[in-house]
């Protein structure tokens, strides 16, 4: 029997476990990548393991997120992280060489490499046929250290493609489509394998789009083979030298299969708050919009960037509409500016925007109350806009450029004949805004820079007999770190200050939240399914620790964040009979029992409701690393204890 593409990979990374669907399986990371809103919690936990460099084959840190340096915080965290990168072993993209996916895509990934990233849209990577995986800052600092990387073996669903996508259809349609079929939760425990003869018309930024926001479909990672196309890309990168051929075999088994006739699509959009809440642009209809955004790491390449710019040409923008455009990286932003092509976007009344996340994670750019906003984006949840009641639609460059003229949703179809946009044989390749680290004979007498923001690191404490709380709060499906932990132009500058981080702690849901927790002194909340699906942020468990929180019962989780709560110390339980989630109400007393001796031995733990007197069965299956880590309190403490 055969193997898959993504199967082959981890086979050759594999140090510990089978692969067997469900079971834990260890892999070894070839490369890392931080950004600076996880990157400094990262690198504090880094700095506690007392290692001197890194042992990856090569560690990138980037400044993408915290760029509006809004007081000097953000700063302060730039600083730190560029001298933990330089005096460690690390590269060090400054602020302003763009989106860390975008720059990795274009500088640093390898085919049939494995990349960990502290960040949940890594999945990019595997446009160019990497494993490409997001993860907590304390799993990245882990494998910078040399550390084996944990996930349950995933399932391998294969999407295959036929056909080949008509005029004005783009990449972003084809993952909506999917998103569309398997929903947000659709992809947890799985990595979605794109298969078929519709591979082949498709460019290496447009199957980056695809992998990329394969995290809405909270996959583990999403892969595309490595053939001819990528090796043209990655020569147009001079760096033709690391192609490596790679695909599925013929005989290659997977559990599950997806098909998408590429010429059947037409124009999309995800309709606020949910990247699943696809419809046709057509069926939406013409709704009057207020702003439109292109950019972010899923939409912000030079193909994308100069289709918009072929649209925008000659024409103005409506004036019902602010459009904002953040190309990608340095390398887009300089090409488009020596074409012509920025020119055409200044032209038409684009804002032009720094190279980095922006509008994206709330940093800046956000819309009028009751905003209509188009963003060429991977998220658009409630609030993370920066504007609680603006609705957010997810389109592609081509829907985003003709509404942002027509100033509403339109169907570019409308547009007539459409620009053609060639890839160049070669990118400006200048890596100026990349510093090398210091050499091991350096190092040692660089100083590393902590600002007066830098606060220390929550570290939980060791599982008791039994847990006797309340349910401090209890919430719907679907919850993401974005409710849990927002972020945005006035809280992200906070990333590496828990304490005062903690202030907004489900603000979207409950402000009444952290005030009430630390009146409590400790708290289980209850969810529902797909529980701390987004983003990979640490926080979103870090925050709840510091706030007392001591355990989640939900009906289902989110991968990361279920691996994020287990290396704060925090027990993420599920409901064995779904049903009993309507039986708990917010404010009842509730009781684990004998819960250490669960997690040591256990698969079943008992809930006892202390207000209505009836007892609830959870699933407390873990992997033995995982029950130690918890029985410790967390990741650290349990390092700490070996
Ligand atoms: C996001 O898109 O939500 C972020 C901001 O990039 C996060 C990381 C973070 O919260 O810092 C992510 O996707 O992991
Ligand atoms: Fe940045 Fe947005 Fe991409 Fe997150 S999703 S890395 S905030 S551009």
């Amino acid at each position: 029997m055969g193997y898959t593409l993504a199967q082959k990979i981890i086979k050759a990374h594999l140090v510990s476990g089978e692969m067997i669907p469900g079971t834990e399986i260890g892999l070894r990371i070839d490369q890392t990548l931080t950004q600076d809103a996880t990157g400094t919690m990262a690198y504090l936990q880094f700095e506690a393991m007392n290692i001197d460099r890194v042992k990856t084959e090569l560690s990138v840190a980037y400044i993408d997120h915290n760029t509006l340096q809004n007081g000097f915080e953000n700063a302060d965290d730039h600083r730190f992280i560029q001298s933990v990168a330089q005096k460690r072993g690390i590269r060090f993209s400054r602020p302003g060489n763009g989106i860390c996916h975008q720059v990795h895509l274009e500088r640093f990934g390898i085919p049939g490499k494995t990349l960990l990233g502290s960040d949940s849209h890594t999945p990019t990577g595997g446009g160019i046929g990497m494993l490409a995986m997001g993860a907590g800052g304390l799993d990245v600092a882990v494998a910078m250290g040399g550390g084996t990387y944990y996930i349950p073996m995933p399932k391998i669903v294969k999407v295959n493609l036929t056909g080949k996508l008509n005029d004005w259809v783009a990449a972003k349609d084809i993952i909506l489509e999917v998103l569309r079929i398997m929903s947000v939760k659709g992809g947890v425990g799985k990595i979605v394998e794109y298969c078929g003869e519709g591979v082949k018309t498709l460019s290496v930024p447009e199957r980056a789009t695809i992998t990329n926001m394969g995290a809405e479909l909270g996959a583990t990672t999403s892969i595309f083979p490595s053939d001819e196309i990528t090796r043209a890309f990655l020569k147009a990168q001079g760096r033709e030298d690391v192609f490596v051929e790679l695909s599925a075999d013929e005989d290659a088994v997977y559990d599950e299969e997806i098909n998408i006739d590429l010429s059947s699509l037409v124009p999309l959009a995800a309709m606020p708050h949910m990247p699943d809440r696809v419809k046709a642009v057509d069926e939406i209809g013409q709704i009057k919009i207020d702003q439109v955004c292109i950019g972010s790491c899923t939409n912000s390449s030079l193909f994308d960037m100069l289709k918009v710019a072929a649209i925008l040409k000659g024409k103005t923008v409506a004036p019902n509409v602010s459009l904002s455009i953040a190309p990608g990286s340095k390398q887009v932003l300089t090409m488009l500016s020596l074409n012509g092509a920025l020119a055409d976007m200044i032209a038409a009344g684009a804002r032009i925007l720094e190279s980095a996340c922006g509008p994206c994670i709330g940093m800046g750019q956000s819309p009028n109350s009751k905003g209509i906003s188009l963003r060429t984006f991977n998220r658009n949840f409630e609030g993370r806009s920066g504007t609680a009641d603006a609705g957010v639609f997810l389109v592609s460059p081509e829907v985003a450029a003709a509404s942002a003229i027509s100033g509403v949703l339109t169907n570019p179809q409308t547009l007539g004949k459409m620009p053609e946009i060639h890839m160049p044989a070669s990118f400006l390749v200048n890596d100026n805004m990349v510093l090398m680290p210091d050499s091991p004979e350096e190092a040692p007498s660089r100083e590393i820079c902590y600002g007066p923001n830098i606060k220390s690191v929550p570290v939980g404490k060791a599982l008791e007999e039994t847990i006797s709380s309340t349910a401090i709060l209890k919430v719907g499906d679907n919850i993401t770190t974005d409710h849990i932990m927002p972020a945005g132009a006035k809280i992200l500058p906070y990333r590496s200050n828990v304490p005062h981080l903690s202030k907004f702690c489900f603000g979207v849901c409950d402000e009444t939240f952290p005030e009430r927790c630390l009146k409590a002194g400790s708290g289980i909340i209850i969810g529902g399914a797909n529980y701390g699906q987004g983003s990979s942020r640490e926080h979103a468990a870090l925050v709840p620790l510091y706030l007392g929180i001591r355990a989640v019962v939900a009906k289902s989780f989110a991968r990361m964040h279920k691996a994020n709560l287990i290396n704060s110390g925090i027990l993420p339980l599920t409901f064995a009979n779904a049903d009993d989630y309507d039986k708990i109400s917010q404010g009842d007393g509730l009781k684990l029992v004998n819960i250490l001796d669960t997690v040591k031995h256990g698969t079943k733990a008992v809930l006892e409701n202390t207000t209505t007197n009836e007892t609830y069965e959870l699933e407390a299956d873990f992997s033995e690393r995982a029950r130690n880590i918890l029985v410790h309190g967390g990741l650290l403490n349990y390092t700490a204890s070996k």
